[in-house]
């Protein structure tokens, strides 16, 4: 049977990257709950909207637009597979915000994806270099059960507050659950803590 996980002891250096609980695997799985969206490029909009000074709008056009970096990271899934070293392209989630400048009230952020998907983070944790809104993984664009054209990539949490489809980003006052943490999934998700489930 297909086993996509590696079974030989890992060199410490990289054992040291996984956290406890998870297994490196160098396939890279693909995991989401509902169908993979068909996506017209022509009507699609990435939105900021809520508590902030400037809501906003791009198409897919001016989307691409925005300044774009490159960060390595690592990704880590609830259901114990990491997968290192994973090369993302996007717009820092950042330099989104700057353009809408959230109000001194919004302190968290419930992002949304295709079929009402959503995944709630403090804002704070969304301002981090590695928090990317991505379009592009080890140098080609995203696959459509990936993500395509745009996914949110948040890699100090599990891989489940990273919405793939992502079409935009909700500036609240209150923490919102988002669809994973409404049912029972831990609201904070650190690897690193086994942050699996509420009461973990
Ligand atoms: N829109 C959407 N994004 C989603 C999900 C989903 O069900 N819908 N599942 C999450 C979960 S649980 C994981 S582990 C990752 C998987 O991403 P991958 O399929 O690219 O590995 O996507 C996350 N983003
Ligand atoms: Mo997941």
């Amino acid at each position: 049977m297909f086993n996509p996980f590696r079974r030989q002891p890992l060199d410490p250096t990289l054992q040291a990257r996984i956290p406890p609980g998870q297994v490196l695997t160098e396939k890279w799985p693909v995991l989401h709950y509902g169908p993979v969206p068909k996506v017209d490029l022509a009507r699609w909009t990435f939105r900021v909207w809520g508590l902030v000074e400037q809501p906003l709008e791009w198409t897919w056009e001016q989307f691409l637009s925005l300044p774009s970096v490159e960060s390595v990271s690592d990704i880590h899934c609830v259901t114990r597979w990491s997968r290192l070293d994973n090369r993302w392209r996007g717009v820092p989630v950042r330099e989104v915000l700057a353009r809408a400048r959230p109000l001194p009230q919004a302190r968290f952020v419930l992002a949304h994806a295709e079929y009402g998907y959503t995944a709630n983070l403090p804002l704070e944790a969304l301002l981090d270099d590695d928090v990317l809104l991505a379009y592009e993984h080890d140098g080609k664009p995203l696959t459509p059960e990936h993500g395509f054209p745009l996914r949110l990539v948040v890699p100090k949490r599990y891989f489940w507050k990273s919405a793939k489809w992502v079409r935009g980003l909700e500036l609240l006052a209150e923490d919102r659950l988002g669809f994973w943490e409404q049912l029972g999934y831990h609201n904070d998700a650190d690897p690193w803590q086994e942050q699996r489930y509420w009461g973990d």
